[in-house]
């Protein structure tokens, strides 16, 4: 399976190592606007064909799929030259800038018949997926109430500068991972109640939000997120969960431990394992790179729906919406029915 992938920036890396990794698949073509970012990783990932314009890569074809690792404002038009030239899509997210961006992407893909999945990797840590494993086999019974949190002092914006620019941070950059484990166990939302805040005065968005959401199974969640968290040990970036189930708890905690109590009380270390590219303290999050990817090749092998497939990411993109404007308006909000 031949591959091509637009930004090579700084999360790009992570890709193109996780890509490396996996059997069958084989980088072909990159694309970055900037000349000295597109040099430096086609050469230290060996991949001869190079652009700047990604309308001329996608002419000169060649790949099956491309992996869209751009920021959020040049998704859509991406999304729509890619299956304009009748490929598979993996995008990262934020998958689109506003609900009405992503239902277009969507219906774009799939009038092409491809592939669309986005790149929403929180679910698929390691820690996260021991969690759900659990839950799923029964060993809380059903659950009632979820607690996920992140809570960080991180300095996540010398990686990142474009993340302290934007009106909007923390929920549509952080939350929209957060409130998809949420959706992960918990299933579809009802309605959602959100506050923000802003603590860090050097950047433009919030950096602080805590969301209430109840959901369509009768459930409840919440769900918190910080940058302004100054804590030690640092926990960046672990999501750490509290669910109580009719038969008992399951919490995830700092350091990987996950405490499972029922009939009997269980505590395993779920760390995840260190990539011989990765590196600490973002291991947790590099190695769900590689298991998302995985899961997108093995779907289209199969032919089957990737779980984080664009459909299924408009719901979270949903709750994000829902979440700004009720700390906007200072009201629950109610998600469609759609
Ligand atoms: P970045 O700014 O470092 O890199 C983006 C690159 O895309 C840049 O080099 C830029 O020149 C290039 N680019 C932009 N528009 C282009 C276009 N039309 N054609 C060709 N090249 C173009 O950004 P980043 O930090 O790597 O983030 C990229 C995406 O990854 C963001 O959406 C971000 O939210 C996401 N991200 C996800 C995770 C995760 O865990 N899933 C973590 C970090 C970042
Ligand atoms: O961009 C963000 C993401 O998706 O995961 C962590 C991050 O890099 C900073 O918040």
């Amino acid at each position: 399976m031949k591959g091509a992938l637009i930004g090579c920036g700084f999360f790009a890396q992570n890709q193109l190592n996780a890509w490396r990794d996996i059997d069958g698949v084989e980088i072909v073509a990159l694309c970055d606007q900037d000349t000295q970012r597109l040099s430096t990783s086609a050469s230290t990932f060996g991949i001869a064909r190079t652009y700047t314009d990604a309308r001329e890569m996608f002419g000169d074809g060649g790949f099956d799929f491309v992996d869209i690792v751009t920021t959020v404002g040049s998704h859509r038009a991406l999304v729509e030259l890619a299956a304009s030239h009748g490929v598979h899509i993996i995008c990262q997210k934020p998958f689109a800038a506003t609900l009405d961006d992503g239902q277009a992407m969507v219906g774009a893909v799939r009038a092409a018949g491809k592939t669309l999945m986005v790149h929403e990797n929180f679910r698929w840590q390691s820690p996260i997926q021991a969690a759900m494993k659990a839950v799923n086999s029964g060993a809380i019974g059903e659950p009632f109430f979820c607690r996920v949190s992140f809570r960080s002092g991180y300095d996540v914006f010398s990686g990142q500068p474009y993340l302290a620019e934007g009106e909007r941070f923390i929920i549509e950059d952080l939350g929209i991972h957060i409130l998809d484990i949420a959706r992960a166990f918990l299933g579809d939302v009802d309605h959602l109640a959100a506050t923000t805040r802003r603590i860090n005065q050097s950047i433009k968005g919030e950096d602080v939000a805590t969301m209430l959401l109840k959901h369509r199974n009768g459930a409840t969640s919440v769900v918190d997120c910080s940058y302004a968290t100054r804590r030690s040990p640092e926990t960046f970036p672990q999501t750490l969960l509290e669910i109580d189930g009719h038969e008992g708890t399951l919490r995830l905690d700092a350091g990987y431990r996950l405490t499972l109590q029922g009939k009997t009380e269980k505590i395993v270390d779920v760390s995840p394992p260190l990539l011989p590219w990765a590196e600490r303290p973002w291991h947790n999050i590099q190695e769900s790179v590689r298991t998302i990817q995985q899961h997108f090749v093995d779907c289209l092998n199969a032919g089957t729906t990737p779980e984080t497939s664009g459909e299924d990411n408009l719901k979270t993109l949903a709750l994000v919406e829902a979440a700004y404007r009720s700390a906007k308006e200072g009201q629950t909000v109610k998600l469609s029915d759609r």
